[in-house]
């Protein structure tokens, strides 16, 4: 079933119904096709309704199909179906009318819409641009201005909203298809409202409107390129004539959908949806009921974590040691709920709500009838053991006990208590009432259902939750050893600070990994390095920062690391202390400096990373490559126009070439960080991709 045709009366009503989100394949395209052909040739019909059945109205083109040939009927030959089409058409619009459904609903003359409907075009997260003729019907119902911040932002808008920019002719509260049939009614023998009828004037707009609209767009979507295709087309909807316009929009689609970007942003759109099958988690295993929520700790993280359970209107039981701690963290916390609300994203009255859903405390007791506890406190086992003995004795029977740990051992912490099955890491990245990533770490005793309840939990406080083996970092931090490992080293070898960081900025990385580490502070690496045995790190690449905390240097908290920072700025400066230190450390290290390329710098920083991924799927660490690049995405800032690590090694570099630079550097660097690991062997080996890694 794709669609059928209904006749209400003098009111035919064409029903599209493709579970679950009515994506517009191509068994839907042709039931549209067949539905116009029967509304046409009905005398008795003399408007048409189009409607969806279940959630959602069209939520866009069939994704599934991009990956293969063009399957016919192409949307716009419905699209001109429809605009060929005699009687007034009426789109229906409840759930999400996005990218090709919202093009649909632009071709009919009038749209109504429940008062909770959203629409929108967001193909620009998939790396292409509306393709069924939104950049050239858009801007003649909204406006110029306002159809490219909605194509370039591809955000939803809300049915009022759209209403108010004349997308939306009515809004609907009640039954929705009476409301659209009465609505057709009334427009029967009026002529066709055609969107394409309006006509645009490049007068109406300022001097250089477009190359502003590019520059500004150059600067907000950074090396992103469909969002300059989508200013070329609206610029061809306002000098072409309509049919020009349509021509000039597919080239562009095409252009767009045949880029490196839109293939990366597509896996991206498969791999965050993916993260939440759990492969052998039984179907009926269900999530436990989490209605209070404690966190042991109301430091950065443990505010931060308190944050996403009370903007999620989750009460949230925040115990500290002592008073001052306690009215230190809820202080932070208030104060960044004012800056929220200063940005005019939150009313008083939320902030209000969501400080009145912390309920500070002193004491475990509070703790004991909590469904959840998750503890962020210092990260020594030692402190994890004392912690976890308390919360075995106290916590009510079935609550979850969660150690926000970045890279001590789960079943360690697990051991702590008489019920390990109730145990998980549940890994927040700071600041973490902004970052979107969740590690959830599966201990070897955690139970399913505990597992699928953090799930279950991550998608309710709006994070992304991936599941990770317990090993030491998990996935995020593990495969950032290498990361830093190698940029660190890079220093020692001639490459400055700065050359290291902008090459991986000109990547596509927020910020270069140098900087990175004096944003979360020097003597973090500082402290772990003289907690590892001997052997497990390379010595040498941490031995400048070393120094550097040594002199106090510890990044940006004290306005001095690998850079030197203005008193409350965030821009690094070079420094000269530090090259001396570098300098010094080289020759210490015997290292004659070399110049070094940016390919060489981009290679040793990411294939190091790419390389303990393999290890960390083959060791089952993480279920699927994909798994690991959202993490990269939602925990490291990864850009996702290039797909995530995994992804960048596989299509943008390739197996083989990944192999051979890594073998390369295991001979200039020996093999004990750059042995390559047995998966990415065996895979090019066999000639095969990560998806078939497992
Ligand atoms: N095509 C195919 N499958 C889709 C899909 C789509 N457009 N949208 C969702 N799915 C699948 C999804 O993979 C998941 O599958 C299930 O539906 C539920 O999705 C010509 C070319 C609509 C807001 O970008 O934003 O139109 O994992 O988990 O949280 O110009 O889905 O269950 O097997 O996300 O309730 C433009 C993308 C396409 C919208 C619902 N449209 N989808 O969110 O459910 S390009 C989009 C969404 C286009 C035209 C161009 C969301 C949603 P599975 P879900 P949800």
């Amino acid at each position: 079933m794709s669609g059928r045709f209904e006749a209400h009366g003098d009111v035919g009503i064409l029903w599209i119904d493709n579970p679950p989100v009515n994506a517009i394949s191509q068994a839907v395209r042709v039931a549209m096709l067949d539905g116009l052909k029967q509304a046409e040739a009905d005398s008795a019909i003399k408007a048409l309704v189009i409607a969806c059945a279940g959630r959602t109205f069209m939520a866009g083109a069939d994704i599934t199909e991009f990956s293969g040939p063009p399957k016919l009927p192409s949307l716009p030959e419905v699209i001109d179906a429809l605009d060929a089409f005699s009687k007034p058409v009426v789109a229906a619009i409840h759930g999400t009318a996005f990218g090709g459904g919202f093009e649909v609903a632009l071709a009919c003359d009038y749209r109504v819409a429940l008062a909770n409907a959203q629409v929108g075009l967001p193909e620009v997260k998939l790396g292409i641009l509306p393709g069924a003729g939104g950049t050239q019907r858009l801007p003649r119902l909204v406006g110029v201005e306002a159809a490219l911040q909605a194509m370039i932002s591809g955000e939803p808008i809300s049915a009022p909203a759209a209403q108010e920019m004349g997308a939306i002719d009515k809004l609907v509260v009640g039954d929705l298809t009476e409301a659209a049939v009465a609505f057709a009614r009334e427009k029967i023998g009026s002529p066709r409202r055609r969107v394409r009828d309006i006509t645009l004037s490049p007068n109406s707009l300022p001097a250089g409107f477009f190359d502003a609209a590019r520059q500004r767009t150059a600067k907000e979507k950074r090396n992103l390129f469909s969002p300059q295709r989508i200013i070329d087309a609206v610029e061809a909807a306002v000098t072409l004539p309509f049919a020009q316009g349509i021509q000039r929009e597919q080239d562009l689609f095409f252009e767009c959908a045949k880029s490196s970007q839109a293939k990366a942003l597509q896996h991206v759109f498969f791999a965050e949806r993916q993260v939440a099958k759990i492969p052998g988690l039984p179907a009926d295993v269900k999530p436990r009921a989490i209605k209070s929520v404690a966190i042991i700790g109301a430091g950065t993280m443990g505010g931060g974590i308190a944050m996403n359970f009370a903007n999620a209107g989750i009460p949230v039981t925040l115990l500290e040691v002592n008073q001052e701690g306690l009215d230190r963290g809820l202080g932070v916390i208030r104060k960044n709920y004012e800056a929220t609300a200063a940005k005019g994203r939150l009313t008083s009255e939320q902030v209000e709500t969501r400080m009145g859903l912390i309920k500070p405390t002193l004491s475990y007791d509070a703790l004991a009838d909590a469904d959840l506890i998750i503890e962020a406190v210092f990260e020594t086992l030692e402190v994890k053991k004392k912690v976890f003995e308390t919360l075995d004795r106290v916590a009510k029977k079935g609550a979850i006990l969660a150690s926000n740990t970045s890279y001590l051992s789960i079943d360690t912490i697990a051991g702590y208590t008489s019920r390990p099955e109730d145990v998980l890491g549940m890994h927040f990245f700071s600041p973490a009432n902004v970052m979107k990533l969740l590690e959830i770490v599966r201990g070897a005793r955690t139970a399913p259902d505990v597992l699928a309840t953090a799930l279950d939990v991550a998608k309710r406080i709006k994070k992304v939750g991936v599941v990770a083996g317990n090993c030491h970092g998990f996935i995020g931090n593990r495969m950032l050893e290498g990361y830093g490992r190698e940029g660190s080293l890079l220093i020692l070898e001639g490459a400055t600070p700065q050359q290291v960081d902008q090459a991986l900025v000109k990547f596509g990385m927020p910020m270069g990994v140098l900087q990175m580490f004096d944003l979360a502070g020097l003597d973090i690496g500082y402290k772990s390095r003289k907690d590892r045995e001997p052997g497990t790190f390379d010595v040498k690449s941490g031995a400048v920062a070393d120094k550097l905390v040594e002199m106090g240097r510890l990044g940006q908290k004290t306005k001095a690391g690998f850079y030197d920072y203005e008193a409350g700025q965030r821009t690094p400066i070079p420094s000269d202390v530090v090259a001396k230190v570098i300098e010094e450390t080289a020759a210490q290290y015997g290292i004659k400096r070399r110049e070094l390329s940016e390919q060489e710098i981009l290679e040793r920083c990411f294939l190091a990373m790419v390389n303990i991924g393999c290890e960390v799927l083959r060791e089952g660490i993480a279920y699927r490559a994909s798994d690991i690049d959202i993490v990269y995405l939602y925990g490291y800032g990864f850009p996702a126009h290039r797909g995530g690590p995994m992804f960048w090694a596989e299509h943008e570099l390739g197996l083989p070439k990944a192999l051979e630079r890594i073998r390369e550097y295991a001979r200039q660097h020996g093999p004990r960080w750059w042995t390559p690991s047995p998966l990415l062997e065996r895979l090019v080996a066999e000639g095969k991709g990560f998806a078939q890694a497992i």
